[in-house]
């Protein structure tokens, strides 16, 4: 059974690039891709194939092909919907949409809950540098959100598409790995890879003055080869994650620099919350865990509790 790589989903199609090249004339207009649907066992067990599965597929006689089997996956996300990427570059804007620490946290969690390598990547620096031209000019104190997410660990990408700036250190990022980038909508994702691979002509689209956001530019998930080695998956933008298959006592593990202090915690499965001789308290009190970093851990936690008391 010839096996290929989901590059692409769209309208209940999936995109399947072969090991083994198929003939043009065989595939029709779509450049060595097949075009397949999935096995209908897969949706009565529930299973839909991702871009980024490796899989085994059937031809069928009108060229197009059926997804047969999925290889067990080394990674995978829901939002956006992509498995066995090793690395999310999580985009930021300062500025248009404006920049959402609580928001970034978010993501974060979900990230690190995956267990995938988060890069954070503060894109349209221009915004900031030049503020008549954004819509505030987000401010003095980008420097303190850079070095904050550093400290805790994190690689700290300042970018912006417009003016080539940072260009090359996403590039160095993504070589010869498998990544995703994820966001908002209208914070710069297709622009910016745009940017990376002159020969790309990604979609891209204003953001609405008026709702301070994207469009929806990007509608589907799609992986691209990097000239230099690895891929990378471009994905529509979203602003809402809930915490579906997360339990509170997890939260914690999520928050990086909170993980060694934990261990010094008085309590067991400490919920850094109201808990006594709790560690993390201590060390937001001291200043060397961020208050919005605890802050935000706070609300995430309660937005957990509330789920589970509702269901
Ligand atoms: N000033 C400035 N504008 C940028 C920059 N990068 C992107 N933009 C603009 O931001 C808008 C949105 O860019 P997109 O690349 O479509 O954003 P996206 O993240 O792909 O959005 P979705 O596909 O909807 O998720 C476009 O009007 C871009 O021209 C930048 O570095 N500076
Ligand atoms: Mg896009
Ligand atoms: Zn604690």
């Amino acid at each position: 059974m010839p096996e290929g790589l989901i590059v692409k989903a769209l309208s209940g199609y999936y995109y399947v690039l072969p090991d083994e090249p198929v003939l043009a004339d065989e595939v029709g207009g779509f450049a060595g891709l097949v075009q397949c649907r999935a096995r209908g066992i897969f949706k009565k067990r529930n299973i839909s194939p991702l871009v980024g599965d490796r899989v085994e597929f059937e031809r069928s006689e009108n060229g197009e092909g059926t997804v047969t089997e999925i290889c067990p996956r080394t990674s995978e996300l829901i939002r956006p919907p992509v498995s066995n990427v090793e690395q999310a570059v999580l985009v930021f804007s300062m500025d248009e949409p404006a920049l959402n620490l609580q928001l970034l946290d978010k993501f974060l969690v979900h990230i690190e809950y995956s267990g995938l390598e988060p890069v954070i990547c503060f894109s349209k620096q221009d915004l900031i540098r030049n503020p008549e031209e954004g819509e505030k000019g987000a401010g003095a104190d980008s420097e303190s959100v850079y070095r904050l997410y550093e400290t805790i660990g994190y690689k700290v990408l300042i970018t912006s598409a417009k003016e080539g700036e940072g260009v090359e250190q996403v590039r160095e990022v993504l070589k010869d790995r498998i990544s995703v980038f994820s966001g908002q909508s209208g914070v710069g994702k297709s622009t910016l890879l745009n940017a990376l691979m002159p020969h790309l002509v990604l979609e891209t689209g204003e953001i609405s003055m008026r709702l301070g956001r994207g469009r929806h530019t990007t509608r589907h998930v799609e992986l691209i080869p990097l000239p230099e080695g690895g891929w990378v998956a471009d994905t529509p933008g979203f602003s809402q994650l809930d915490f579906m298959e997360m339990e509170p006592e997890e939260l914690g593990s999520t928050f990086r620099e909170f993980v060694p202090l934990s261990e010094e915690c008085r309590f067991r499965g400490c919920l850094h919350h109201k808990e006594p001789g709790c560690r993390v308290r201590e060390a937001v009190a001291e200043g060397s865990v961020a208050a919005t970093r605890y802050e935000h851990y706070l609300l995430f936690l309660e937005e957990m509790k509330d789920r589970k008391r509702r269901y």
